[in-house]
């Protein structure tokens, strides 16, 4: 076997976890049912080219807990993928990066509900300014990404 084969052979077993059949990283969610912005943040994923699997629970927070998500950095919904828990409308641009760069973390959150992050948009309406925020388990909250305010 040629050298690069077998170091391509290598790169797709390192990926596979990540990757369904088709090639997509899947991100589970955790939502309610009657959650409307959590139904928008999903089709953001979805055409950002994440698969999505959608759970409807009664509750989600005993799903933050069991992902690690402070109830500080609380939101709507709660997502995992590669064992990174993503907690509320987390731009996928941000969730790109952290499959790519793969921090030492617990997730990435943007905690509340922020008017005009993705899945909260409102037509004709400001976008406020966001953090997404990565933490860890030992308490620790860094900015990823700042998302200035947009009239
Ligand atoms: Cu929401």
């Amino acid at each position: 076997m040629k050298r690069r084969s077998f170091l391509g052979m290598l790169a797709a077993v390192a990926l596979a976890p990540l990757a369904n059949a088709a090639g997509k990283p899947t991100i589970t969610v955790y939502k309610t049912p009657t959650c409307g912005c959590c139904h928008e943040w999903v089709a953001h994923l979805q055409k950002n080219g994440f698969e999505v699997a959608t759970h409807d629970v009664p509750d989600t927070s005993p799903y933050r807990k069991k992902f690690g998500v402070p109830a500080a950095l609380g939101s709507c919904h709660t997502g995992v993928i590669d064992g990174y828990a993503l907690e509320g409308h987390v731009p996928a641009d941000d969730i790109r990066r952290l499959l790519a760069e793969k921090p030492k973390a617990r997730g990435l959150a943007v905690p509340g509900m922020i008017v005009g992050s993705p899945g909260m948009e409102v037509e004709g309406t400001r976008r406020d300014a966001f953090d997404v925020v990565l933490f860890d388990d030992a308490g620790s909250r860094k900015v990823w990404q700042h998302y200035p305010a947009r009239s």
